[in-house]
């Protein structure tokens, strides 16, 4: 049981549906990562619905044959809860709702749960907060609605929790508030940045996405105890530990959250104060779980993210995590490590020192 949720919730059981103009492969690859947020979530899946789209139907999303299908698997299963692995407007959560007769919420929703959970810090908390409710500002009226047929539940833990909160002008009001907050941090970290960056420490930030094995890495590169976890978003907030090669030769190692595929846009904004110990780092350390057959792919989604933020000209050193689990692993060119079981980690640290400091070659 995940000990961040409340163990007297009773369990949701969803029904997810993937729906989107790619092929059928690429939308069940997406939807087997969503059903990983699910279990993350606390919730059982029962059945999953893919529909390769030509077009979109703008007020339910999929076309009406489809929604009958869905709601009828909904009946069906006894599920009380649909998660599309697409951004859902307000208008098509309302719609879908009428017709499925079930609570609906999207993949964003989701993630933002699963971030409400996680977030320890107070940082962390506010910036959650924000991107929740960044989120349900344009949905307002169907969330509230749907709030009133079903209450809470997952997707809305964290952020409007009674339906009092999900009001437009305490929304708003709020938004306005932790915008405030968190600009305020945002100062304390750049004060400290430039103090840094007066006594010249170097900074790497470890980047990648989620469940790739970044703050692993950080534990077995600084000696120390970070939070790391088999389940997606383990971090939330960042860490900082100083590694040394030598007394003249030292580096602070950041950890970041981890990125996602289809990431809600509002959790970059949301999120810049910590995103930005990246987009200042001297060094990305982009960490990647290679035995994941989906790696190019969160490659390329990380770099998206990182390009984002203004860090995609920073020098970046990738790195292949978890080499451990292929068999016969064949040299790519690529620096290959395992985090947790120490592999090649002291030849890491060296390659790092040596990007970060001239004297230093290898
Ligand atoms: N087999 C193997 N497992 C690893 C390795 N590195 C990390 N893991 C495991 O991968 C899981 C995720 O590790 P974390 O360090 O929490 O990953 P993270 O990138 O910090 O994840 P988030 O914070 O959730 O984004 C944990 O169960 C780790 O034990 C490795 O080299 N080999
Ligand atoms: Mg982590």
């Amino acid at each position: 049981m995940d000990k961040m949720h409340n163990t007297e919730e009773k369990q949701e059981q969803a029904i997810l549906v993937g729906a989107d103009f790619k092929s059928k492969e690429i939308i069940e690859e997406s939807l087997s990562e969503l059903s990983g947020l699910a279990s993350t979530a606390n919730i059982e899946v029962l059945a999953t619905l893919v529909q390769p789209l030509r077009e979109h139907n703008s007020a339910t999303f999929i076309g009406s044959g489809k929604v009958e299908e869905l709601a009828n698997l909904v009946q069906e299963k006894n599920a009380d809860l649909v998660i599309f692995d697409e951004e859902l407007s307000g208008s098509q959560i309302r719609n879908l709702e009428d017709a499925v007769n079930a609570r609906v919420i999207d993949r964003s929703m989701l993630i933002l749960d699963i971030f409400a959970s996680r977030a320890k810090t107070n940082e962390g908390k506010l910036q959650v907060k924000l991107t929740q409710l960044k989120y349900i500002q344009p949905r307002l009226s169907a969330i509230s609605k749907s709030y009133g047929r079903y209450g809470g539940g997952v997707g809305m833990r964290g952020a409007g929790e009674t339906e009092l909160e999900l009001n437009k002008r305490i929304v708003r009001d709020k938004i306005h508030d932790l915008t405030e907050q968190i600009q305020k941090l945002k100062q304390q970290r750049d004060l400290m940045r430039k103090q840094r960056t007066k006594n010249n420490q170097k900074v790497v930030a470890i980047v990648g996405y989620t469940n790739a094995g970044k703050s692993t890495l950080l534990n077995a590169l600084s000696k120390s105890d970070v939070y790391a976890d088999d389940k997606l978003f383990a971090t939330l907030d960042t860490t900082t530990r100083q590694v040394c090669l030598d007394y003249l030769h030292k580096f602070l190692l950041v950890d970041t959250v981890g990125f996602i595929n289809k990431l809600p846009h509002e959790f970059i904004e949301a999120f810049q104060a910590t995103l930005e110990e990246a987009a200042s780092a001297d060094l990305i350390l982009h960490v990647v779980d290679r035995s994941n057959p989906q790696y190019q792919k969160h490659i390329e989604v990380a770099n998206n993210v990182l390009n984002k933020i203004g860090a995609g000209n920073i020098p970046q050193l990738l790195v292949y995590n978890k080499v451990d689990k292929i068999e016969n692993y064949q040299d790519e060119g690529v620096f290959v490590i395992s985090a947790k079981n120490k592999i090649n980690l002291d030849e890491l640290k060296l390659k790092i020192t040596s990007m970060l400091f001239d004297d230093i070659n290898v």
